[in-house]
């Protein structure tokens, strides 16, 4: 279980334009083509950033570096001794904690209150989660007859898959960095990470504790870029990337799978989700308010286990739909530093634009729009941000493009049910299967719909909480494997068999 509670310091915020540059072999380096892109704050579009955008020069010394480090220094290392320095990692990000903090919700815009408890805290908490599961992992063994009498014994080794090929979303960007850098280093390969080009920061900084911990040169390298024709094709196309792990969009996923085909090389894919929260009419009223609350609009709904449907019980449909838009109402948006903020903006103009044509899309379908459907109209600097109105619409059918595609922005749609046997179609009905919320006091049903929900994870009575040796996932085309615990030793390990003629 995730809690983890750090004082938040305010000074978090107004950074002064950065030169983020890549980092390869332990350097920061600029692109040798001097390419660079611009990155704005989604608070008030002031310009915070200008990014070096690596080409292929720099993805093929990065997985150079990866493969030598490999080859050399990083590979000589006992796990106990890998053990060691992701343990320093994670304190080094925490003895950094404002650092990282500042450059997330610059990059963000998110409030100070939710990256201060869970971003900068899961990002070092990923480090020793995974050091302490690699050490704990045994192998099988088998001993077996032979017609000669004497027999032999069998023993499977884990061996690091080799360079792998990182790639990341805006969203929540330390935290499923590190998510993913951490294991594949705790089993023992290098990395090449491609950040988000809309949140190159945390990634950038954690070059400088990767080298004042003593993690050997290029066992981490970034490269900043965009998907096609840029940084993040390159790193899924290059021959020596020998694993490709991925948290995105699932139609970005699914091209990297493409790209993955040749050299037949593994994918781990965390995609998209339209996730349900099903809410029964015994529900702990107050608690499921606040649980869908959270799923509907932390992080302006920027999450990917995040609800965008919500079924409730006829009985209680009314009362549910009044009490969420009261509280909905409530929500206070401002300045990432400010205690009373409670969202933020989304993460662009770009992505607005996007949420807000679905926004439309729900009127022109015929959505009653409860609260919200527009543009946040903020004062002075604010104006500029890419803000918008938490929403909530009911009575659109399941076949609405508003209830089947994901939008990713603070909103949710919401229908009333009369049965289990009809929610349940409701809830399995996309192709998306991330993640699920069931609200109930009857124990007997929990266990019945949630072991028929097609999620990787249905919580009950809560949301987002996270034990990181869980496996993690989605099912149909939210994903492709599991990771967490030790099951990402699954993926970021081969396993070989040993056979032993006595
Ligand atoms: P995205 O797919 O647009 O981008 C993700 C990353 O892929 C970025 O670094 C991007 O530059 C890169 N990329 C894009 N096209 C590429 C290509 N052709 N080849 C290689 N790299 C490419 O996703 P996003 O907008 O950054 O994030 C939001 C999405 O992520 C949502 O769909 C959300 O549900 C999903 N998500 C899923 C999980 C999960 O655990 N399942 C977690 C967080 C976010
Ligand atoms: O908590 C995690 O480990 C995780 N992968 C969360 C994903 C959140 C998606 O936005």
């Amino acid at each position: 279980m995730l809690d983890v509670a750090r004082k938040p310091d305010n000074s978090a915020s107004a950074p002064a334009v950065k030169d983020i540059l890549n980092f390869i072999a332990g350097e920061y380096v600029p692109a040798q083509s001097g390419k660079t892109f611009d990155k704005r704050s989604p608070v008030d579009g002031a310009l915070i950033a200008r990014v070096s955008e690596a080409g292929e020069a720099e993805v093929n010394a990065a997985v150079e570096a990866a493969r030598a480090a490999l080859d050399g220094p990083w590979g000589n290392l006992t796990t106990a001794e890998r053990g060691d320095l992701l343990y320093a990692l994670a304190n080094g990000i925490n003895a950094r904690f404002n650092d990282f903090l500042a450059a997330e919700v610059a990059d963000t815009g998110k409030p100070v209150s939710l990256a201060s408890h869970i971003d900068i805290p899961r990002g070092a908490a990923n480090f020793k989660v995974f050091a302490d599961t690699i050490k704990n992992v045994s192998t099988e063994f088998f001993e077996m007859a032979t017609p000669d009498g004497a027999g032999a014994i069998n023993y499977a080794m884990r061996r690091p898959i080799g360079v792998v090929g990182v790639i990341c979303p805006w969203n929540l960007p330390l935290l499923l960095m590190t998510w993913k850098v951490a294991p594949a280093m705790a089993c023992g390969n290098t990395v090449v990470v491609k950040p988000s080009e809309e949140s190159p920061q945390t990634a950038a900084l954690l070059g400088e504790v990767m080298n004042t911990v003593g993690i050997p040169k290029g066992v981490y390298n970034v490269v900043h870029g965009f998907g096609p024709g840029s940084a993040g094709e390159f790193v899924t196309t290059h021959p020596k990337v020998n694993a490709i792990t991925f948290t995105g969009e699932t139609r970005t996923g699914l091209a990297i799978m493409k790209a993955a085909a040749d050299g037949a090389r593994p994918v781990s894919l965390e995609m998209g989700g339209k996730n349900p929260a099903v809410i029964f009419a015994d529900c702990d009223l107050d608690a499921a308010l606040e649980g869908t609350m959270r799923s509907c609009f932390a992080n302006c709904g920027q999450v990917c286990l995040g609800t965008e449907r919500v079924y409730v019980e006829r009985p209680l449909f009314d009362k549910f739909v009044a009490a969420l838009m009261e509280r909905t109402e409530k929500l206070t948006l401002g300045r990432p530093e400010d205690g009373a903020t409670t969202m933020g903006p989304l993460i662009s103009h770009e992505h607005r634009d996007k949420v807000l044509s679905y926004y439309a899309k729900a009127v022109e379908e015929g959505a009653t729009v409860v609260t919200g459907g527009g543009i946040s109209n903020l004062p002075g600097d604010l104006a500029k941000g890419a803000w918008v109105q938490p929403t909530i619409w009911t009575g659109l059918p399941d076949s609405a493009v508003t209830v089947t595609e994901e939008i990713f922005g603070p909103c949710t749609h919401i229908a009333p049910f009369d049965t289990e046997e009809e929610v349940i179609k409701h809830a399995n009905a996309l192709d998306y299967g991330l993640a699920a919320s069931v609200w109930t006091t009857n124990l007997a049903r929990a266990h019945r719909v949630s072991a028929q929900i097609e999620a990787g994870i249905v919580w009950v009575n809560s949301w987002f909480l996270r034990d990181l040796r869980t496996p993690f996932g989605g099912m149909k085309q939210s994903g492709i494997g599991r990771e967490g615990g030790i099951h990402s030793l699954e993926f970021y390990t081969e396993l070989k068999n040993v056979c032993i003629k006595l």
